[in-house]
């Protein structure tokens, strides 16, 4: 026990031993014994009741700790490639701020930290794991790579915050011991990017991919055009990126992805489990491939580039041939670089188009995304054109009644969530957040927490929710720090009503693991919203 003074370790042995009586605790098993303390400053922290989204089955053994040495070893799956690669993955964090050399090697062993593909509880399923902590070693059992990488995640926050830190701290690095065992509660976590109304480079997309892998997000979103530019580049449609991307909000520069530059960020989020879904928002949000060529308005005159926030104004021609040409070549090569199941086709917001427009421009578009073999994701409103039952609606709406969303969801729809007024990350705190917007209402922490997504819309069958998403609108904002002040700590929170079964729900229990976050956030330079409501040390 490191450094305490002779009081302080009688009662931290007397906390150990009261652990002791209660084996499985779940994770939400209200304020630790350290916080109802008075003393509790000098108590050792309990990192196994502060992880993030919260775990199915936590049961500490009180008294044991397994601590990462010179020697240790990271063994994987034997013959598995995947798991060798999450044990790389795990290297990575773990090798500049320990300074060890951590070999990743396969094999088994019960000595140093192990990722293994055999022996899990049949519970794990496709993305869980189970993880065990003894005074020997660290085992991480799953049934696939995703779920290691869970594990991962996981052991991570176990470890001292300090671990995150990119330059050589000094130990020990001591992990609690006991089990977990843990496995997501939906199939979609979601977080999404507006790449669009200003533009985020490789390196900024990927700080944010490695900011959401830490809490078992597994999709990333990526909002690629919109009217205030065209983000990627389409090499039959080359001015969409070149023209339509040249500025943004407020007049930037703006920017775009190469293919070769996309196909990267694809790869780099595939390696942390997370598949990226590419939003081309359609017929509405299109001022910027309007403005790149002339023929695809209505009036063959192209518009000017338009760099302010309003939404609704922008439509593609729907009665014209072309709009058809290029929407298929454009659905074609994004296909071709998207090696998830899913293209988002937007459809939001499509107020410059009848609803009598917008289904016959869904029902010409819907059977392309088919036919390039991927299923259709599109916001709400969407559902007005009847899409087939492998669609995905993404619910947006401030209410709660929503009978177009049940109605789909009886035509075999599964739904995702992205209430407005929970999920939505570009929403103003307080009056006194100086970053986003408010249209959808102030959302502090407690806000974008307290909501289940198996009761939300009312009527809507639990068993159609196929999960939540955050989405991360940036009409004011225009840099990393920008994209973090406004997600954590919110993102956390969709996060975990993500992941963590319903019965671990509490606001209390979750504010202080939060709380507990931050001293990560801070070695890893995340720039967060110190929310009042959170009890921050
Ligand atoms: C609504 S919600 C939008 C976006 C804006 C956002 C700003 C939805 C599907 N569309 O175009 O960026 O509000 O909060």
């Amino acid at each position: 026990m490191p450094r305490l003074g002779r009081t302080a370790r009688a009662l931290a042995t007397l906390l150990l031993a009261v652990g002791a009586a209660a084996p499985a605790l779940p994770a939400h098993a209200g304020p630790t014994a350290a916080q109802a303390d008075p003393a509790h400053a000098a108590v050792p922290e309990k990192p196994l009741q502060h992880i993030v989204p919260a775990p199915v089955r936590v049961t500490p053994r009180p008294g044991t700790t397994y601590h990462l040495t010179p020697d240790t070893r990271i063994y994987t799956h034997p013959g598995s490639r995947a798991a060798e690669q999450v044990g790389e993955f795990l290297a990575d964090v773990l090798r500049p701020s320990t300074g060890y050399r951590l070999p990743v090697v396969p094999g088994a062993s019960g000595k140093g930290v192990s990722l293994l593909l055999t022996g899990a509880d049949p519970r794990v399923g496709d993305e869980g794991y189970q993880l065990d902590v003894t005074r020997r070693g660290v085992v991480i059992r799953a049934k696939t790579a995703a779920g290691l990488f869970a594990g991962v995640q996981t052991f991570r926050q176990i470890l001292p915050a300090k671990v995150e830190a990119k330059s050589k701290q000094r130990g020990p690095w001591t992990a609690p011991g006991g089990s977990i065992l843990d496995y997501p509660r939906y199939a979609h976590r979601g977080a999404m990017l507006d790449v669009a109304r200003h533009f985020f480079s490789v390196d900024e997309v990927k700080r944010y991919i490695d900011q959401i892998a830490l809490y078992k997000v597994n999709k990333l979103h990526l909002h690629l055009a919109d009217d205030q530019g065209w983000r990627l580049e389409i090499k039959s449609w080359p001015r969409l990126a070149t023209y339509g991307g040249s500025t943004e909000v407020g007049g930037g520069p703006g920017g775009y992805y190469t293919q070769e530059q996309y196909k990267d960020l694809v790869a780099y989020a595939a390696a942390r489990h997370i598949e990226v879904i590419p939003e081309i928002d359609m017929p509405g949000h299109t001022n910027a491939a309007l403005a790149s060529y002339a023929e695809l308005n209505c009036d063959g005159v192209a518009p000017p580039l338009y760099t302010g926030i309003e939404v609704g104004f922008s439509s593609l021609c729907i009665d014209k041939d072309i709009t058809y040409k290029f929407v298929d070549d454009v659905l074609r090569e994004v296909a071709a670089l998207t090696p998830g199941k899913y293209i988002h086709i937007g459809g939001d917001e499509a107020h410059a188009t009848t609803d009598p427009d917008f289904i016959a421009f869904m029902n010409k578009v819907l059977p392309m995304v088919t036919k390039y073999g991927k299923q259709a994701s599109g916001w709400h409103e969407f559902v007005k054109a009847n899409p087939p039952a492998s669609a995905v609606p993404q619910f947006w709406g401030t209410k709660t009644v929503a009978a177009d969303m049940v109605e789909a969801a009886k035509r075999g729809n599964e739904i995702v969530l992205s209430p407005a007024t929970k999920a939505y990350l570009d929403m103003k705190y307080d009056e006194h957040t100086p970053l986003g917007l408010k249209w959808a209402g102030y959302t502090d922490v407690e806000d974008a927490y307290d909501w289940n997504p198996g009761a939300y819309v009312q009527d809507l069958p639990a068993e159609a929710v196929k999960g939540v998403e955050a989405p991360l609108w940036t009409e004011t904002l225009t840099k990393s720090a920008d994209l973090e002040y406004m997600a954590f700590p919110r993102l956390p929170a969709i996060a975990e009503l993500g992941w963590s079964p319903w019965s671990t729900h509490s606001w209390d229990d979750f504010k202080v693991r939060l709380a507990a976050q931050a001293d990560r956030w801070h070695v890893l330079g995340i720039n967060f919203y110190p929310s009042p409501q959170v009890p921050w040390k």
